[in-house]
């Protein structure tokens, strides 16, 4: 393969740590997990989850905390090396600039965006069924939040990092109030970031793809464009006879229409299967929704939540992560 264009803004202090000495897998945990433990902030049961962005010469974040009430919030957070985390005691408290007062039962699975001039936050929000939240923010920290995304039920609504044909652009997965036994990737476009359409259909899970991913898929990390197509790494579950296994893997979508699938992962990226993966409040999970990445080296630096528990890191390079996407992964157009 001919060397690839990352079209990301470099990140030369980003976390990093090479490949362990016999590794053989195309992406690595880092030695040291989980970087955030359940118990990071008082109030907290949990900590998963969680999204990271690279902040002026520091990296911040918005974490999903669920607390000893068991309900669910997002917090900010700020970090010098990406490892290290100081996260604020408080939920975030948005400023409203929705029509009138939206009311917002629980908020969780946050993914932040650099998109123009500002940090957008996509988050599930609570709102008579789960929904996608939106807002955004400068510094991290005065929050706006605006008009919801879509109608109740949806979950794991994700922004393109550009406008694609003149329009913001966002992935999200339809879905039900409980624990969703379904779930298909669809892309939609707006042109003011409050009103959605051009609704299209992306990708649908399946048996036909592989296991792993054959009950339910969602997107995970805002994508990441390439000269190969936008990279988008992606959950998929798996039904055993033991509950859901949530596993993660990647895709490749066409950068101008980013709806048709290039190529997706047969085998996954990703699967629980450390301690702090396959113990916790619900066991058996990996589940990223954050990723940095250096344009430079091509290195990547995947935040995912373990076990509905503790936030996790994991590393690779993107043109080995396009690699095997095109020689084990399935080839769609
Ligand atoms: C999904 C979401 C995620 C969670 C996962 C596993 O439906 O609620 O937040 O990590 O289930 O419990």
């Amino acid at each position: 393969m001919g060397k690839i264009t990352i079209y990301t803004e470099s990140i030369p202090n980003m976390p990093w740590e090479e490949r362990p000495a016999g590794c053989k897998d195309v992406i690595w945990r880092y030695s040291k997990n989980p970087i955030i433990k359940r118990n990071h902030i008082k109030r907290a049961n949990s900590i998963f989850n969680s999204a990271v962005v690279k902040f002026k010469d520091r990296f911040a974040g918005v974490f999903r905390v669920d607390d000893k009430s068991r309900a669910m919030n997002i917090h900010s957070g700020f970090s010098d090396d990406g490892i290290n985390w100081t996260l604020s005691e408080e939920p975030i408290d948005f400023i409203q600039e929705t029509r009138d007062p939206l009311v917002s039962m629980y908020k969780y699975d946050p993914r932040v965006t650099w998109l123009e001039d500002r940090y957008y936050i996509t988050w599930c929000n609570g709102y008579y069924g789960p929904t996608i939240g939106l807002g955004y923010t400068f510094d991290f920290e005065k929050f706006y939040q605006i008009e919801n995304a879509f109608l109740p039920y949806n979950r794991n609504g994700v922004l393109f990092p550009r406008k694609i044909n003149g329009k913001y652009a966002m992935l999200s997965r339809p879905s039900d109030r409980g624990h969703t036994p379904f779930g298909d990737i669809f892309y939609s476009e707006s042109l003011d970031m409050i009103h959605w359409g051009c609704h299209r259909f992306v990708m649908s899970a399946g048996h036909q793809y592989s296991s792993w991913q054959s009950l339910k898929i969602g997107a995970g990390p805002t994508p990441i464009e390439t000269s190969e197509g936008w990279l988008l790494i992606y959950h998929g579950v798996l039904l055993s006879c033991n509950g859901y296994v949530y596993s993660f893997g990647c895709a490749l979508l066409d950068n101008e229409k980013p709806w048709i699938v290039k190529y997706r992962s047969r085998s996954y990226l990703l699967s629980p299967q450390e301690l702090y993966e396959c113990v916790g409040d619900v066991p058996n999970v990996v589940f990223p929704c954050a990723a940095l990445c250096d344009s430079q080296t091509g290195r990547i630096a995947i935040y995912y939540g373990g076990a509905d528990t503790v936030v996790c890191l994991a590393f690779g390079y993107v043109d080995e992560i396009i690699d095997f996407l095109k020689s084990d992964g399935i080839k769609m157009v």
